[in-house]
C-alpha cells in the first residue's frame, strides 16, 4: 500500500508479472486523482459502492470520469472499474425469456438451460409471465414450491435494496421458502454463539489505538485485512488503512511483532513486512492443539482464567493429553500434519502465553469441512492465554471486515427499505406441509436434488422443501455456490427460474426470465459512509439515466404488485425522492435524542450531500472487556454464561462431525498427504478477489485487463509446482478434478506454498458447451471444482475451501472467453 499514484497502465504491467519481482507491490495500491484530469467541481456527483465512495463527472449525459471521494484517502483500485462496469457489454438490456421456456413455459426442456438462447419480450409480457408463475406455483405446490430467500452482495444504498424489494413484492403475493445463514461465516456464526454467546464475526473489534498501545504480538490467523478491507457492506471510508500504516511502521521499528499464519504470503503480510508461518492448508486445528498442549504441559496457561471465565476445561484436557484417545496433541504430533516445525509451534505458544497477543481470525479457514473446530479452537487458545477482554489481547473474528477497529462515532443510522410491507398480508398463505420453511443457505441445491430429505441443523431437523420455482436478485449463485456440475443437475429440476440483475451473469444464462435492473449509478440513494466507524452519511446521485430498458428494482416490483392489486401497499405511496426524504427524516429524528444536529433533508440533498458525525465523539473500546470486568452481570449468552471450552448442549446433539469440544477430524479431502491427495495433489484456495467484489466488476474491461492472464481468470501457483508441470507464467492451464475442469491463466509466484494454488472466487462461469454437465469452463470458475458438502450437522455451512485439484498445461483447441458477451438473442 503506497499513497503514490498507480496508473492503470502500471498496474497492468505489474498484473502481468505478479512474480517474486513484483511481490513487494501489494495491497490496495492506492489511486489518487490521476484518472481525473481536472479538479473536483461542485457539479461532480457523489456515488456509493461496496468498494468506496467516488465522484463522477458527466458530460452530455455520459459518465466520463471517476475519482475517489475526497474524504477517502485510501481509495481502492476497484473504483477504476466503475465506468466500464456501467457501460459493459455484459449489461442486461431488455427483459428476456429463454427460448424453450417461451414455447413451453414450465414444461420446458430444462436441460437446455445454460445454452444462452433468449428472446426479447416487453416489460409487460415479462411481468405477466412472472405473475402467472407465482399464481401457478402457489396454487399447485403451495409456499414450499417457491424459493425467494436467497441473498448476496446487492448494491448498497438504504432505499434501492433489490432483495428487500423482491421479497416484499413476492411476499405480498404469497409466503415462500427462506434461508438462514450465509456463505461468509456459515460455520463460525453457528458455533461461536454456543462458545462465547455471540456470533462475533460481524462485530466491532477493540480500537486500533488500544491494540497498538498494548499488544506485543498480533497473530493474523488466516486473515488478510489489507486485501479484504477494500470492501464493506455499507460504503467503506477506508480510514482503517491509516491504522495499518501505523502498524507497518511499528512492525518495521520492532515495536510490535506481527505473524501471519497462512499457506500464502497474504497482501497483509507483504504490506506489513511481517513474519509468516506457512501452515499446510486445513491443518490449523492440529497446530493450535500443539500450541495448547505446550501451554498446558509447560504450565504457561492462565489457570485462573480457564476456571473462572470458562466452562469445561477439565473435559478438554484429557483430549489434549491423549488420555481420552491415546494421542497426546504434542507439538511434534501437530508438526507432522501441519508442516510447521515443533519448535516453531512451541515457541509461538510460549510467546502468546507470556506476552500480550491479539489473535485475529479470518473467515476462510471456517469455510472448510469441520470449519467450526478452527473457530472454536481459536477461542480456546486465546482463553488459555487469559487475555480475553484485555486491550491488545484476546480473539476477534471480524478484523478484516467493515473497517473493524476504527472507533465508532456518536451516530444515527438511516433506516432502509424493508423486505416486508408494514401492513402487508400475503394473498396466498398456504401450508408448507411436511417441509421446512427455512433451509440453511448452502443446502439450497440439495433442496432441488433431494426434496423431502430430512437433515440435522444446529439441533433441529430440517426437511428440504421441493422447490419448483426460484427467484434470484442481488446475488449470483452461478458464481457463489459450490460444485457447478451438481448445481446444474439441481437447476434442471426447477420448472421456472427468474433472475433480476444488471449484468448478464451465468445465473442469468441459467434463468428462464431475466429482467434488467439499474445499477446504483442510475438512481438516487443514501448510504452510510464508514461501517463500524459510522463516519457519515452520503448521497448517491443518479449519474446517468437508466441504460436501455433497465428499471429500478423497486419500480419493477411495484409493477409486479399492480398485477395483484398490492402496488400501494408495496410502495406505501411514496416515490424515490419521497422515500429518501422519509428515511433521512427518521434518522434526523433519532439524531436529536443523541444530541446530534443534522441538516434537514432539503439542506442535505440540495447541498453537499454529505454529513459527517463528530470525530471527537469516537470512543475507544475493548472487545469482551465488560465480560472480563463483570462476568456475572455481563455474562455471555452461553448456557453457563462463560466461555464454553466444552459444550454440554453440543454433547447432547451427538453429532459425530461436531463433538463437544474442539477436535481434530481429518477433512474429507486434504493436500499434503491427506485423503485424496495422491490423485489430486493440489489444494485449491478460492479466496476473495483483490480487484473485485466477488463476481462484480468482472465485466469491467480496464480493471479486468490489469489482472487477467491469456484473456482469462488467473490461477496462482508456486514455482516448484509450475516447474514440475512444465508450466510458465502466462500459460493457459487446465485445472481439474473428478467434479469438473476449468481453463485459467498461470501466474507463477513464490508467495504460494508448494501444493497450494489459488483461483479467486467470482470468476464468471463460462461453459464451453452451455448447460452441458462436465463441460470445460473457459474462464476459471473455481466453483466448478469445489465440493458441495456440509461443514457438519451443526452448521451445514459451505466447505468451498476443502477442494483438491490437479493442474496441467492446456494443449487443446484455443477457446475464447465469452462470459461477458451477453445472451444470444434469437427469434421465437
Ligand atoms: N469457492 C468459493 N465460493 C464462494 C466463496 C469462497 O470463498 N469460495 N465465498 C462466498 C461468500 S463469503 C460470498 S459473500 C458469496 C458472494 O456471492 P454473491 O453475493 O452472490 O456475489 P456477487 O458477485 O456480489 O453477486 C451479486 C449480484 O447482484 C447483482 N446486483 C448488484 N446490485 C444489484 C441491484 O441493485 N439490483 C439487482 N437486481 N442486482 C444487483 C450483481 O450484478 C451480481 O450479479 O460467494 C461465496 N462463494
Ligand atoms: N477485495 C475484496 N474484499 C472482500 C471481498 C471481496 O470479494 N473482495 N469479500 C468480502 C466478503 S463477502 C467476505 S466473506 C470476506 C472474506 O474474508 P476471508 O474469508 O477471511 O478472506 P479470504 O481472502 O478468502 O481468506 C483469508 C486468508 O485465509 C488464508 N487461508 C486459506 N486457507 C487457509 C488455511 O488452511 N489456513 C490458514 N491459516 N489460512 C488460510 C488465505 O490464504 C487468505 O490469506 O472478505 C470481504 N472483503
Ligand atoms: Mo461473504
Amino acid at each position: 500500500m503506497s499513497e503514490k499514484t498507480v496508473s492503470l497502465s502500471r498496474r497492468r504491467f505489474l498484473g502481468g508479472m505478479l512474480t517474486s519481482a513484483a511481490a513487494g507491490m501489494i495491497g490496495p495500491s492506492l489511486i489518487t486523482g490521476k484518472a481525473f484530469a481536472a479538479e473536483t467541481k461542485a457539479a461532480d456527483l457523489t456515488g456509493v459502492t461496496h468498494w468506496g465512495a467516488f465522484r463522477a463527472r458527466v458530460v452530455d449525459g455520459k459518465l466520463t470520469e471517476v475519482k475517489p471521494f475526497e474524504k477517502d484517502i485510501f481509495p481502492s483500485d476497484m473504483l477504476m472499474g466503475i465506468r466500464d462496469d456501467l457501460y459493459s457489454p455484459a449489461r442486461v438490456r431488455y427483459p428476456m425469456v429463454r427460448l424453450d421456456w417461451l414455447k413451453k413455459r414450465h414444461n420446458s426442456d430444462t436441460t437446455q438451460r445454460g445454452d444462452n438462447r433468449f428472446v426479447r419480450v416487453s416489460w409487460d409480457q415479462a411481468l405477466d409471465f412472472f405473475y402467472e408463475e407465482l399464481e401457478r406455483v402457489q396454487k399447485t405446490y403451495g409456499p414450499a414450491g417457491l424459493y425467494a430467500g436467497h441473498t448476496g452482495w446487492k448494491a448498497n444504498g438504504v432505499y434501492h435494496n433489490c432483495i428487500a424489494a423482491m421479497q416484499r413484492a413476492v411476499g405480498l403475493h404469497g409466503t415462500f421458502v427462506k434461508k438462514v445463514g450465509d456463505y461468509s461465516t456459515g460455520a463460525a456464526q453457528v458455533i461461536l454463539p454456543r462458545v462465547v454467546g455471540s456470533t462475533e464475526v460481524y462485530a466491532q473489534q477493540t480500537s486500533w489505538p488500544l491494540v497498538m498501545k498494548n499488544a506485543k504480538n498480533i497473530v493474523f490467523w488466516g486473515s488478510d485485512p489489507i486485501k479484504n478491507l477494500q470492501a464493506g457492506w455499507s460504503t467503506p471510508a477506508h480510514d482503517v488503512y491509516g491504522y495499518y500504516k501505523q502498524l507497518k511502521d511499528m512492525v518495521g521499528a520492532g515495536k510490535i511483532r506481527a505473524i501471519s499464519i497462512d499457506p500464502v504470503v497474504s497482501d497483509t503480510q507483504a504490506y506489513l513486512g511481517c513474519e509468516q508461518i506457512s501452515v499446510n492448508p486445513q491443518t490449523d486445528v492440529p497446530m493450535m492443539l500443539g500450541m495448547a498442549h505446550t501451554m498446558y504441559t509447560e504450565e504457561l496457561y492462565d489457570e485462573d482464567f480457564v476456571y473462572d471465565y470458562c466452562e469445561g476445561f477439565d473435559k478438554f484436557v484429557p483430549y489434549l493429553t491423549g488420555e481420552s484417545d491415546g494421542q497426546p496433541k504434542t507439538a511434534e504430533w501437530a508438526s507432522k500434519i501441519c508442516g510447521v516445525s515443533a519448535d516453531t509451534i512451541k515457541s509461538l505458544a510460549r510467546t502468546c502465553a507470556k506476552e500480550r497477543t491479539q489473535f485475529i481470525g479470518g473467515w476462510c479457514v471456517q469455510r472448510m469441512h469441520h470449519g467450526e473446530q478452527w473457530a472454536w479452537m481459536l477461542v480456546v487458545l486465546s482463553a488459555m492465554t487469559g487475555q480475553v477482554g484485555l486491550p491488545g489481547g484476546g480473539f476477534g473474528f471480524g478484523w478484516h471486515y467493515n473497517g473493524a477497529g476504527v472507533p465508532t462515532r456518536n451516530y444515527v443510522k438511516v433506516p432502509g427499505f424493508t423486505g416486508s410491507a408494514p401492513n402487508g398480508k400475503p394473498k396466498y398463505n398456504g401450508d408448507f406441509g411436511k417441509f421446512s420453511k427455512t433451509i440453511p443457505v448452502a443446502r439450497f441445491v440439495d433442496s432441488m436434488l433431494e426434496p423431502g430429505k430430512t437433515i440435522d441443523f444446529n439441533g433441529r431437523k430440517v426437511t428440504l422443501p421441493a422447490i419448483k420455482m426460484a427467484i434470484f436478485t442481488g446475488c449470483n449463485p452461478f458464481h457463489h455456490h459450490q460444485d457447478r456440475n451438481r448445481m446444474i443437475q439441481g437447476w434442471q429440476k426447477l420448472e421456472t427460474a427468474i433472475a433480476i440483475d444488471h449484468h448478464w451473469t451465468a445465473t442469468c444464462r441459467f434463468a428462464d426470465i431475466v429482467l434488467p435492473a439499474t445499477t446504483s449509478y442510475e438512481r438516487n440513494d443514501i448510504d452510510g459512509f464508514g461501517n463500524h466507524s459510522r463516519r457519515g452519511i452520503l448521497a448517491n446521485r443518479k449519474i446517468v439515466e437508466p441504460l436501455f430498458e433497465a428499471r429500478n428494482d423497486i419500480e419493477i416490483f411495484a409493477d409486479l404488485c399492480k398485477r395483484f392489486g398490492q402496488e400501494k401497499t408495496f410502495t406505501e405511496g411514496r416515490n424515490e425522492m419521497e422515500w429518501l426524504e422519509h428515511l433521512y427524516t427518521q434518522a434526523q429524528k433519532g439524531a436529536k435524542d443523541k444530541g446530534i444536529k443534522m441538516p434537514s433533508f432539503a439542506e442535505f440533498w440540495g447541498g453537499e450531500g454529505y454529513f459527517e458525525f463528530d470525530k471527537a465523539s469516537e470512543k475507544l473500546w475493548v472487545r469482551h472487556e465488560a465480560f472480563r470486568k463483570e462476568p456475572e452481570l455481563e455474562a455471555l449468552g452461553t448456557p453457563s454464561g462463560l466461555i464454553e471450552i466444552y459444550s454440554e448442549e453440543i454433547a447432547k446433539l451427538g453429532y459425530e462431525d461436531c463433538p463437544a469440544h474442539p477436535t481434530w477430524m481429518e477433512p474429507v479431502e486434504r493436500s499434503h498427504g491427506g485423503a485424496g491427495s495422491k490423485k489430486f495433489p493440489l489444494h485449491m484456495q478460492s479466496c476473495h478477489p483483490k480487484d473485485r467484489i466477488h463476481s462484480q466488476l468482472s465485466g469491467a474491461k480496464g480493471l479486468r485487463e490489469s489482472y487477467e492472464v491469456a484473456g482469462r481468470e488467473p490461477v496462482y501457483m508456486s514455482p516448484a509446482d509450475a516447474k514440475a508441470r512444465g508450466i510458465k507464467n502466462g500459460d493457459v492451464v487446465r485445472v481439474f478434478n473428478d467434479r469438473g475442469q476449468v481453463l485459467a491463466g498461470a501466474v507463477v509466484s513464490d508467495r504460494y506454498k508448494d501444493g497450494v494454488i489459488r483461483i479467486f472466487e467470482g470468476a464468471w462461469y463460462n461453459p464451453a458447451e452451455g448447460g452441458k454437465i462436465g463441460t470445460l469452463c473457459k474462464n476459471g470458475d473455481p466453483n466448478v471444482l469445489t465440493r458441495d458438502l456440509r461443514s457438519s450437522k451443526l452448521a451445514q455451512a459451505t466447505t468451498a475451501h476443502t477442494a483438491l485439484v490437479q493442474v496441467e498445461k492446456y494443449t487443446g483447441p484455443a477457446l475464447k472467453v465469452t462470459a461477458f458477451d451477453g445472451p444470444e438473442m434469437v427469434k421465437a
